[in-house]
């Protein structure tokens, strides 16, 4: 983590934070809340198509073991059990998540209601511990909620590989993507009335204050989200209301931020088809299904090895 911090607050022009640092307990918390909001379709959409799309991918694969990666505090993790548990299929279960709390509550849920399934848990990163994930002969993993629109395009072959990799032939991924649509539709997910997506923004700073020892004002930062058009994502900024000076002594940081100066939290990528299509192509998965809602907001995608 102060490796990470440190590259990321020394980047110029603009310092950034890796966004998986939003999750402690109040962070996961404030997520939970921004799901149920009136302007963030996602969650919503997304569980919508969801029983429908995991049956299906159920049928095809008849995989025994399921992983979920980034599996948060929701509740999907159970609608892909129950659709292996109706084909008769489940046998075990990974949840990889980087939020330890958040990996408790969900192992004593599953704990209660599936006494006999084995679980696994993993507190790791999806972009660098995919290896500690076992081998299986049939398996899904489900990387849902758009939780993929945090990987940098650049980094999502490599991506794509290393989930190739704990596959075997016939193994799919089900992935949760959000799609390009009007500008207005997309900023007003992220910048909603009640003010829940600016607080989860700015509690990334409590977390580095906790975990490395940090100075930060939350008070001092205002929340920014746009869309950036041409890389068709939705970036999250913190911008200073008054120049600051910040001393993170855990990751042996100093940064002067003058005011207005920026910090980025959040890259959440938006996708097309033809777009997902470039970045899986000769990563050894394919698309071999694809299903939107009428209004064309979210698609989940399967993924299958080749
Ligand atoms: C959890 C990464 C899917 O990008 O929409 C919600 C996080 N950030 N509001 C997203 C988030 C601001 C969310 N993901």
């Amino acid at each position: 983590m102060a490796a990470e911090v440190r590259a990321g607050l020394g980047a110029r022009p603009l310092p950034s934070l890796p966004s998986k640092y939003f999750y402690d307990e109040r962070g996961s918390a404030l997520f939970d809340a921004i799901t149920r909001l009136p302007e963030y379709y996602l969650t919503r959409t997304e569980e919508a198509l969801l029983p429908r799309v995991a049956r299906d991918a159920v049928r095809r694969v008849r995989p025994h073991d399921l992983v979920e990666l980034g599996s948060g505090v929701g509740g999907k993790v159970r609608t892909l059990l129950r659709a292996m548990a109706e084909e008769g299929t489940l046998e075990s279960c990974t949840l990889l998540d980087v939020s330890a709390t958040s990996l408790a509550g969900s192992l004593r849920q599953l704990a209660s209601e599936r006494p006999s399934l084995r679980v696994e848990a993993i507190v790791g990163d999806f972009l660098t511990d995919l290896r500690a994930v076992g081998p299986a002969a049939s398996r899904l993993i489900a990387f849902l909620g758009s939780t993929i629109g945090n990987i940098h395009p650049q980094d999502l072959p490599a991506f794509f590989r290393s989930a190739a990799a704990i596959l075997e032939r016939g193994g799919a991924m089900l992935v949760g993507l959000d799609l390009v649509k009007d500008r207005a539709r997309l900023e007003a997910a992220y910048n909603d009335a009640a003010g829940v997506t600016a607080e989860f923004n700015r509690n990334i700073l409590r977390v580095i204050n906790a975990r490395l020892g940090a100075s930060f004002d939350p008070d001092d930062f205002e929340h920014v989200a746009f869309y950036d058009e041409e890389r068709a994502w939705i970036e999250m900024r913190l911008r200073a209301r008054r120049a600051c000076q910040v001393h993170v002594p855990g990751a042996g940081v100093e940064l002067a931020l003058p005011a207005a100066g920026e910090i980025r939290t959040e890259i959440s990528c938006k996708y097309t088809r033809p777009a997902l299509e470039g970045l899986v192509a000769g990563t050894g998965l394919e698309i071999a299904d694809w299903r939107a809602d009428t209004e064309e907001l979210f698609a989940l995608a399967r993924l299958e090895r080749a």
